[in-house]
């Protein structure tokens, strides 16, 4: 039997946008996957498996190869660094914009910032670039605490429609990127699957394009 092909899917959010588009190219779980405490999955289609981690997880198992394929997010793409990694598909799911905030009203010094987020190395490459000195503080939750609690100056964080900056009495301030979901694959996969990589990169690829048309109408 020939090696199994593994995907990492990214739990939480992305997983229930994830799984409609991966059935749209022929692969669903063979059982459902919150009825059990298992983390892998035998799927439709044969020898092709489902491993869900951690989103912050799956490019080190992409990278490493002990995934062929993951799904995930562009920001915890760009704080992993993910080199070595192909990203040849934009899902176009779970999309939202890494930004920085702050307390409404409140105008950030020019030269210097304590900075809250759990998107460390992405701050740092941020505010170096823009010649702040910012001193960058790792929380792994609640970032829009650190203001009122004078923990931070200001927070880099995942906004989508605002409404979690608003309730706290912040606003977003600048773009730093925007965010959506992307397949990534490990070269060596890309190469050695992809008798079965590249027909499926071109299915999730067709039921994209798909969407996007549906979503504008005819
Ligand atoms: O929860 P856990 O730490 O296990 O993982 P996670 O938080 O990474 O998982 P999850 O399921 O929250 O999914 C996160 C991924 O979804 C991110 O990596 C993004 O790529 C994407 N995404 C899309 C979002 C959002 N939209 C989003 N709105 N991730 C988080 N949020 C949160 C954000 O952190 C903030 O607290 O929603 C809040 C902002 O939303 P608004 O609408 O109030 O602005
Ligand atoms: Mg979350």
């Amino acid at each position: 039997m020939s090696k199994p092909l593994i995907l990492a899917l990214s739990k939480g959010r992305i997983l229930k946008e994830t799984l409609p588009l991966l059935a749209e190219a022929g692969i669903e779980p063979l059982e459902p996957l919150d009825k059990s405490r298992k983390l892998l999955f035998e799927t439709t289609l044969d020898n092709v498996r489902l491993v869900i981690l951690r989103a912050v997880d799956v490019p080190t198992y992409v990278q490493m190869g002990a995934a062929d394929a993951g799904v995930a997010g562009k920001d915890v793409l760009l704080e992993h660094g993910a080199r070595a990694l192909y990203e040849p598909l934009d899902l176009n799911i779970s999309r939202c914009r890494l930004m920085t905030a702050g307390i409404e009203g409140v105008t950030p010094d020019r030269a210097r910032r304590r900075v809250a987020t759990k998107f460390v190395n992405i701050a740092r490459r941020y505010y170096s670039g823009l010649g702040i000195q910012a001193e960058v503080i790792k929380l792994y939750g609640a970032m829009e605490l650190a203001p009122m609690m004078n923990l931070a100056d200001e927070i880099v964080d995942i906004v989508d429609t605002g409404n979690t900056l608003r309730a706290n009495g912040m606003v977003a301030r600048e773009l730093i990127a925007d965010i959506s979901t992307r397949l990534v694959v490990n070269k060596a996969s890309m190469t050695v699957q992809h008798a079965r990589l590249g027909p499926l990169i071109e299915q999730l690829r067709e039921a994209v394009t798909r969407r996007s048309g549906e979503a504008t109408g005819p």
